[in-house]
């Protein structure tokens, strides 16, 4: 990238009230967590099309990640999942990240594979089944701390197909009970990110619907648990960006699950499909980052654990995670470009074109001449993608062969 390119750029930001330097420094603090279940083949109900060269084994998933985070700069962690993470000895596994530049990050439990688990989990109508997950989400926090991750992160499948085949609020109580239970378990500096979904793999009802029930439980809870918002889980048209600033307001924003969906839960590259709503789910986060009148919200906003939660079924998966992390880091760097003394002038006048624009402006500005610069000075890849197909990296793995892990 040209100097006079990014002069320009500084120049033309600066005319608009924005302080590059402070917004390069924000940028450089975005961690993006990859997830390691994206490494492995992946599929939909009615294929996998298994890929030449994926990972063998939970040691070689943090292998393929480190090449993202090589090229970025940008995902120091991985998300873990159990089982299809489990090995002999955790502690190994976490030498073995660090030995790349990687921490394991959120500890994902699995509940919904297990034939037991097939009237639900923590909210089956059996005791026996209720404490069978109960005892892996204990497991799963006793891992945690071995790994010193600092978050494990609750998605539950369970949910029913037909009107009358379960009762609603004895499950709302028993899921309630299980998950005190696994809270009292949690360290003081360790986290439980509920996650919430419309729906899928149940028809009819998932017990853990929306962001409401999510939030809900937390605050039963305690303040050790939080909501995580996955981009893929909304009805159609939600307005992901009110709720995530409801939940920033209410100190109960702890992560993001980033994919992309056209339709449902489709698991796709961020951005791909809608990147004008994830910028405006960014654009309440820098606000919040930067409200000096609300500390809590600003604090909740700092803390909040961005990963991925993504399955590349057709297409090369690092290269896809690649991507998927620079489509983060684009729109959150364009978020930063709002003028928000500008936005909220045109807010308290009501003037609605004005705020309109203040938003709009920064959305379309190309910041690409910014990003390479903030690599250039991280030393990650100027351009990440070009450099790990250049890198030789996605032919050497070949070798792996086909049949690797998957979940
Ligand atoms: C599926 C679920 C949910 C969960 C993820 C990892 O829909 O998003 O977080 O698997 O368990 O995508
Ligand atoms: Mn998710
Ligand atoms: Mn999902």
């Amino acid at each position: 990238m040209s100097d006079k390119q990014y002069a320009l750029f500084e120049e033309q930001q600066r005319a608009r009230g924005i302080d590059i330097e402070k917004v390069k420094n924000k940028i450089k603090q975005l961690k993006v967590e990859t997830p390691s279940w994206g490494f492995g083949d992946s599929g939909t109900r009615f294929k996998v099309f298994e890929q030449e060269g994926v990972p063998r084994d939970p040691f070689e998933k943090f292998e393929d990640a480190a090449q993202v985070h090589k090229f970025t700069g940008s995902s120091p962690s991985v998300a873990i999942h159990i089982p299809w993470d489990k090995v002999d000895d955790y502690k190994a596994l976490k030498s073995h990240a660090e030995s790349l530049g990687l921490s394991i990050g959120a500890v994902n439990p699995n509940v919904f594979q297990d034939d037991d688990y097939k009237f639900g989990s923590i909210t089956n109508a059996d005791p026996a089944v209720r404490k069978k997950a109960t005892d892996h989400l204990l497991e799963c926090v006793d891992i945690a701390k071995e790994v010193e991750s600092k978050a494990v992160s609750l998605w539950f499948a369970d949910g029913t197909n037909y009107p009358g085949q379960a009762d609603f609020r004895k499950r709302k109580n028993w899921m309630q009970e299980c998950l005190q239970t696994m809270y009292n378990r949690l360290d003081d500096d360790m986290r439980m990110l509920i996650e919430y979904k419309f729906f899928e793999p149940a028809f009819y009802h998932t017990d853990l619907a929306d962001w409401g029930m999510a939030f809900n439980m937390a605050n039963k809870l305690g303040s050790k648990a939080e909501v995580l918002v996955d981009t893929g889980h909304h009805p159609q048209a939600a307005n992901i960006e009110h709720i995530v600033a409801y939940l920033l307001d209410e100190k109960r924003l702890g992560g993001f699950h980033f994919n992309s969906r056209k339709y449902a839960d489709d698991d796709l590259i961020v951005a791909a499909h809608n990147p004008h709503e994830i910028f405006l789910i960014m654009q309440q986060i820098v606000a919040a980052e930067e409200d000096k009148e609300d500390p809590g919200a600003s604090r909740t906003a700092a803390n909040i654990a961005y990963m991925l939660d993504q399955c590349h079924n057709i297409e090369p998966k690092i290269p896809a995670m690649i991507r998927s992390i620079l489509n983060v880091q684009n729109l959150y760097a364009k978020a930063c470009l709002v003028n928000l003394e500008e936005l909220r002038e045109a807010q308290e006048k009501q003037d609605v074109l004005w705020a309109e624009e203040v938003v709009r402006e920064a959305y379309e500005c190309d910041v690409s001449p910014l990003l390479k610069a903030v690599r250039e000075e991280i030393g990650a890849a100027v351009d990440p993608m070009k450099a790990y197909r250049e890198s030789g990296y996605g032919e050497k793995i070949l070798s792996r062969g086909k049949g690797g892990a998957s979940w």
